[in-house]
């Protein structure tokens, strides 16, 4: 379609050489990065992570790291979820809002000291964001962006191919926590989690030198599963209810809107960021909420469609954010974020170029 002019502001992924051979087709942008989004089979790529194992080059989920003696106090000061029980080696899920309760970003934050965190990002500059913070605070702690990259290995098979490679150890581990090591003495972290929930693991190379040589050495382990490329799918994460912060947020949502309550503990400090508005949101009740919608047309969607208008009854109610043709259902779906006064099993209209077309909304998620 069109040339990418290389600039020294476009950070290069350590996996990028090796998705070339692959035969990448095409990518996306990310945190001023590359990820792949095709390797040239949408439906190859999709039964792969459903049915079998799927390598994803996820070097775009970039790492913020906090380090020094108030690494854990920045940690909660930006996060309105208690991070007062989590242990080395444990991540969890944050969603991270900014003074007014709305959602400017929703990472993992593992937890790898007492004074050592990264917070794996979703596509928004955080390592602005918490350096300013902790300025501002006074705290002791020196936030930067390590060596470290992450390549995801997902589908039911990810386990036996990661176990093959790691040891044994890695089916005991619970999600979200993770262990440093070592793989031909690359140092990584391996950690079990993942953009689908088909199961996996995300291993995070230490040394940006080695990315063909992790790549190529989990290439070569997973042959026996047929493992191949991939990327984070957007029909498995639609059809799983998985929130793409960006894609599914604007810059008014927040994280009572679509789902993430159960991350949210209001009880956390006062000096929290956001907090004093996310505890009058919740008196309040937000305005809208995330739902799923089902169209009655089988067949509208092509590659997927973004944003478009939802009326009921003829009255603006929302926004469908992500639409897609399901592969598994055989519909087309998508997550539509309304106001509050919608509810699953309502009839709507989603607006189209083609015009209005009536689905209903759902629960989420669909599978
Ligand atoms: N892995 C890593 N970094 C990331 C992502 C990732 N950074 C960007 C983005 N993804 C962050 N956002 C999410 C959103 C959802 C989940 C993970 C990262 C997720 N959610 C599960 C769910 O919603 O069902 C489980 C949450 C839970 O049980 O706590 O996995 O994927 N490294």
């Amino acid at each position: 379609m069109f040339g990418l002019t290389p600039s020294a502001r476009l950070r290069p992924s350590p996996f990028y050489d090796a998705t070339l051979a692959e035969g990448v087709t095409a990518f996306t942008t990310y945190n001023n990065m590359l990820m792949p989004t095709s390797y040239g089979d949408p439906a190859a790529e999709y039964w792969r992570l459903i049915n079998g194992v799927s390598q994803w080059d996820v070097a775009v989920e970039r790492q913020v790291q906090l380090k020094g003696p108030d690494a854990g106090r920045l940690a909660q000061i930006l996060a309105p979820r208690d991070l007062s029980r989590c242990v080395e080696g444990q991540g969890k899920y944050v969603p991270l809002c900014n003074h007014g309760g709305t959602l400017i970003n929703d990472p993992i934050l593992l937890k790898l000291a007492d004074d050592l965190y990264w917070l794996s990002i979703a596509d928004s500059n955080i390592w602005f964001w918490a350096g300013a913070i902790a300025a501002e605070r006074g705290l002791d702690v020196e936030v930067s962006e390590p060596d470290v990259s992450p390549m995801a290995i997902q589908g039911p098979k990810a386990v036996d191919v990661v176990a093959h490679v790691c040891g044994d150890w890695v089916r005991d581990l619970r999600y979200f926590w993770f262990r440093e090591t070592e793989i031909e003495g690359i140092p990584v972290v391996v950690a079990r989690s993942g953009w689908s929930k088909q199961g996996g693991y995300e291993v995070y190379l230490c040394d940006g030198t080695k990315g063909t040589a992790l790549w190529n050495l989990f290439r070569e382990a997973g042959r026996p599963w047929d493992i191949g490329p991939g990327n984070p799918n957007v029909y498995e994460r639609i059809e799983s209810g998985l929130l793409s912060w960006g894609g599914d947020t604007d810059e008014r949502t927040n994280p009572f809107e679509v789902r993430l309550e159960r991350y949210i503990d209001l009880d956390v400090p006062d000096d929290t960021v956001g907090i004093a508005a996310l505890r009058r949101i919740a008196a309040e009740g937000p305005a809208r909420h995330q739902l799923g919608v089902i169209l009655d047309a089988a067949d509208i969607a092509g590659p997927g469609f973004h944003w478009r208008e939802i009326t009921r009854n003829g009255q603006r109610v929302g926004d469908m954010t992500n639409g897609i043709r399901s592969p598994r259902l055989d519909r087309v779906i998508g997550f539509a974020l309304v106001s509050r006064e919608c509810a699953p099993g309502d009839r709507v209209e989603v607006v189209m170029p083609e015009g209005p077309q009536p689905g209903t909304l759902a629960t989420l998620p669909f599978l």
